[in-house]
């Protein structure tokens, strides 16, 4: 299928050139929002050509650094070339990539870790700056103008709304069937103008299939042909199946004691390969007629539409391995109906978390005694992707989950500390710790009790006696409400980074 079928809107048709005409139209400086989420749906053809031009420009001597502004990670094509290239100034709000990674870290890029569904209405409230340009996938452009949404829904329609100028980058791989799976709501407004969005089942459709755009902004139109990132997951080893396993005998268990609902509530459930051995238990687990609310769809959950298990599923990106898509796309007929694709601030929105009753699933770094999480960074300083959507589940879900191996780099690492390096959820946000050892339930329990079970049942044995000889400790030198020996607490974090062991 060539460009000409997918815009069908004849005035964008002049608009047509290369990627390297467009990226002429992206000077220094400029703030740029990019499609774009967990690898699915970001530009394909205008990252490399701002490469490129900043390459040329770096080489003429003169400065080249934009501002990019995504709805979450992209892939090497993207993120990778750019930040390699140097052409990265600041960087909001996740990233993956682990070249651009390295420049965060090294203090090249600046990078600011946000909640998933602040972005949008931080940018609306003006706490950004203005936004000069937006670079957006789609999938093409209705006769009259309206834009068929790609992979990743993310934040392209507040870019489309806010940007002086677009860039449309039209890609043909995907299917073309796609129209209509999407549910773009244009209902969002910023106080005091306010309304409830009347979203009040996982699977309701609230908003219209395709995004709007004002035809004047678009400045550029370029084609591309390409696939989307391939998210490959392992297959689950025996530490995620335990930690599965140990989620769905909870939520059975909670079902039998009249504290989850018979018909199960939605699930959300984070990227990764734990999440998506959850996903593998709920295949063979109990539970029937499933819905899924998360901001990615991943392998796991496609399984679980295809089995029949989950019956819908909503989300912000499909995020899948290269075997998956195939699948998705050799089946599409049946998954458009299966699955819908909203914006990031309704796929993650606080209101619509709490109101449905989200079952949320997160993965993590490290967990303390008390229950504070840490999701972000490698020992306290190292930036590793971002809070993402994490934050906007953990705080409003009817349940909270958050999961680990409870020990990495070999064992040289403990999974669960006295204090976290570095604090994205707080106690207060974590209801349930889990690792390939046991399950915390901490719901009701102070924090000195809380720490007790964290110890007993998600501590790795080989450091489950110092954990508790810390505790004790403390507790008899303070005995406040949360006992610490401030001076002694990130030691073991210290300790690593002198000797490479927390065991030593
Ligand atoms: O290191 O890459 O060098 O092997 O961290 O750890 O165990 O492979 O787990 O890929 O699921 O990632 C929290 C980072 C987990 C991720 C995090 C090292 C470990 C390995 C990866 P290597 P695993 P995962 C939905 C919700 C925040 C955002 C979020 C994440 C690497 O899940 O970014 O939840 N979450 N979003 O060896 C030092 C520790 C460590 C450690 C693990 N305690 N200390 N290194 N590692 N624990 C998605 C979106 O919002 C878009």
């Amino acid at each position: 299928m060539s460009i000409a079928d997918r815009v069908r809107y004849p005035d964008f048709l002049s608009r047509i050139m290369t990627a390297e005409q467009a990226a002429e139209l992206i000077p220094h400086g400029t703030n740029v929002g990019m499609s774009g989420f967990t690898g699915a749906g970001y530009p394909k053809a205008l990252p490399q050509a701002i490469a490129a031009r900043a390459r040329a420009e770096h080489a003429a001597g003169k400065p080249y650094r934009i501002n990019v502004w995504t709805g979450a990670s992209t892939a090497a094509e993207c993120d990778g070339v750019m930040a390699e290239a140097q052409a990265i100034g600041q960087r909001l709000p996740f990233n993956t990539d682990p070249t651009a990674r390295k420049a965060v870290n090294a203090g090249e890029i600046d990078f600011i870790d946000m909640h998933l569904s602040h972005v949008a209405q931080h940018a609306w409230f003006g706490f950004l700056g203005p936004m000069h340009v937006a670079v957006v996938e789609v999938l093409g452009v209705t006769e009259d103008g309206r834009l068929i949404p790609s992979t990743a829904v993310g934040n392209n329609k507040t870019w489309l709304e806010i940007a002086d100028k677009v860039i449309l980058e039209v890609n043909t791989k995907p299917p073309a069937k796609m129209e209509g799976m999407h549910d773009i709501y244009y209902g969002t407004a910023i106080p005091p103008r306010r309304v409830p969005i009347s979203l009040t089942h996982a699977d309701n459709r609230i908003g219209e299939p395709y995004l709007r755009v004002d035809p004047a902004k678009v400045v550029a139109v370029v084609e591309t042909h390409k696939g989307d990132r391939d998210n490959v997951f392992a297959t689950p080893d025996e530490n995620s199946n335990k930690i599965a396993s140990y989620i769905i005998d909870f939520l059975v268990h909670e079902m039998k004691m009249g504290r989850l609902p018979r018909e199960m509530l939605p699930i959300q459930s984070g990227v990764g390969n734990v999440a998506n051995a959850v996903l593998a238990g709920l295949l063979t687990g109990p539970f029937e007629n499933l819905l899924g609310f998360t901001e990615v769809l991943q392998d796991g959950m496609l399984d679980l539409l295809r089995a029949g298990k989950m019956t819908r599923a909503s989300a912000t990106a499909i995020s899948l391995s290269g075997a998956a898509y195939k699948d998705f796309e050799d089946h599409i007929d049946f998954y458009r109906d299966r699955i819908i694709l909203r914006p990031q601030e309704i796929s993650n929105h606080p209101e619509l978390v709490r109101r449905l009753g989200i079952i949320a699933m997160n993965s993590m770094i490290e967990a303390d005694i008390y229950g504070n999480i840490n999701s972000t960074h490698v020992m306290g300083t190292g930036m590793m992707n971002g809070i993402g959507g994490s934050g906007d589940f953990a705080r409003n879900g009817y349940l909270s989950f958050f999961v680990t191996p409870s020990v990495a780099k070999d064992g040289k690492i403990s999974c669960i500390v006295p204090m976290c390096s570095h604090v994205d959820h707080t106690e207060h946000d974590t209801q349930i710790i889990v690792t390939e050892q046991g399950l915390a339930d901490l719901r009701g329990l102070s924090p000195k009790q809380r720490a007790q079970v964290i110890i007993d049942r998600c501590a790795h044995p080989d450091y489950r006696d110092r954990l508790q000889d810390y505790f004790d400790r403390a507790r008899l030198k303070g005995a406040q409400h949360t006992p610490h020996i401030l001076g002694e607490a990130l030691s073991w974090h210290e300790r690593f980074m002198e000797t490479g062991d927390m065991r030593v």
